[in-house]
């Protein structure tokens, strides 16, 4: 391979006085966890297109989860969703995740699905329902135990779809009341999560709407309580990077669950539809890391289910899409940014961010993969190796699959 592009690449940084090793070493450290339900079927309200080579159950979800980790070597963990993804025994399971060369990540209790959820679960009138989805999120604190997570990560369905058809107020209060009952349960060293998303199902209101409210209910909770910022839950328009700057300064951003849309919720992969906005982000994440009075501890996952795309590819897509956008990010030249904006100069300032975007990062991408031991081009790769021609052929007649199309 012509290492003409890094070296060109080497002299751009360079200029900008930025440290091409540390770049790397950087590349190097960065982790995407990818989710347990972004390789199983999924589908619309209006049906699903199955796929034989799709997962159909935790093992296959793990070996795919360890294929993509074997092909970028920077998708390490798996988060799991409860129930979709419930096992007898978990120490097996955490062993069969270490096998794939994978750690399990995030715990996701699912309170949605579930019928007696209709009305809600932790905003439902009904105490019995609001025991049980605590009753839900205890089992998940167990499950962290057993594997070695130290995530639980949340999101509600709860919300209503008509003025008047319940009292708001008692909604809110008895969601913090339950959220402060797992929380008294979180092991020490281990964080709460608390995702927030404007609509769906319910379209009149969501209990947890916007960051604001997570981030209230974070806030009160205690330290290990903090914000998940979903890409695809805002409404069209929303500013994402100032939300993160904001979360970050306020020591409450915890994580991230990436993904694209061109219309509502994370229907498509990362980055594909607006990959400025992306940049955008990770320049924020990216600020924020490099700037030495900052402290930050943020989780990096996917939340997608890509419909149509092969799921393993799509997946290495989206990891190398965060990476790229990471690079990207690390080639600011933020001496230059501080100086314009210093000086007020909006066009300088912007220009920065614009030859940053504009930055040509593949070659140095791929020799960070070389150097870990990959093959440089990893969608490419995948493609030769075979994997998904057997699994097709293994998995064709399994039914299963535990996911938004189950
Ligand atoms: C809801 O839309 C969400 O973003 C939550 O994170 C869920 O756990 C996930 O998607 C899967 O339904
Ligand atoms: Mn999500």
């Amino acid at each position: 391979m012509s290492n003409e592009g890094y070296e060109r690449l080497a002299g751009q940084l360079g200029a900008r006085s930025i440290d091409i090793n540390d770049v790397k070493a950087r590349l190097k450290r960065q982790a995407i966890e990818t989710p347990s339900w972004g390789y199983a079927d999924s589908g619309t309200r209006f049906g699903v297109f199955t796929q034989p080579g799709a997962a159909k159950n935790l093992a296959h979800k793990f070996e795919d989860a360890g294929t993509v980790h074997k092909f970028t070597g920077i998708a390490p963990s798996v988060a799991l969703h409860i129930p979709w993804d419930k096992v007898d025994d978990w120490s097996e399971a955490k062993q069969m995740a270490e096998a794939n060369g994978l750690v399990i990540g995030a715990i996701n209790p699912n309170v949605f699905q579930d019928p007696v959820y209709k009305y809600g679960s932790f905003a439902s009138h009904e105490a019995d329902i609001r025991k049980k989805a605590v009753d839900r999120h205890l089992e998940c604190v167990d499950i962290m135990k057993a594997t070695g997570s130290d995530i639980l990560s949340l999101w509600y369905a709860d919300g209503t779809n008509y003025p008047g058809q319940a009292d708001l107020r008692k909604r809110k209060q008895w969601f913090e009341a339950c959220l402060a009952e797992v929380y008294a349960a979180l092991p020490s060293g281990t964080r709460m999560l608390i995702e927030y998303k404007l609509f769906e199902p319910g379209f009149y209101h969501t209990d947890i709407a916007d960051w604001g409210m997570a981030l209230t209910f974070a806030n009160k909770l205690g330290d290990q309580a903090q914000v998940l910022v979903d890409l695809g839950h805002h409404a069209h328009g929303v500013n994402i990077e100032h939300i993160v700057a904001f979360l970050i300064d306020e020591g409450r951003l915890g994580g991230f669950h990436f993904n694209d849309r061109r219309y509502a919720d994370d229907d498509l992969t990362v980055g594909s539809s607006n990959p400025y906005q992306l940049f955008l982000i990770y320049d924020q994440l990216t600020a924020a890391e490099l700037d030495p009075d900052t402290e930050t501890d943020i989780a990096y996952m996917v939340d997608q289910s890509h419909n149509l795309k092969p799921k393993v590819e799509a997946m290495i897509q989206t990891v190398v899409m965060c990476q790229r956008m990471y690079a990207k990010a690390l080639t600011v030249d933020r001496t230059l940014l501080a100086k314009y904006q210093e000086a007020g100069d909006i066009v300088g300032a912007e220009e920065c961010l614009v030859a940053a975007f504009n930055t040509d990062v593949e070659p140095l991408l791929a020799v960070v993969r070389e150097e870990m031991g990959l093959d440089p081009d990893p969608i490419t790769a995948y493609r030769r190796s075979g994997i998904l021609a057997q699994a097709e052929k293994e998995r064709a007649n399994i039914r299963g699959g535990g996911g938004l199309g189950a």
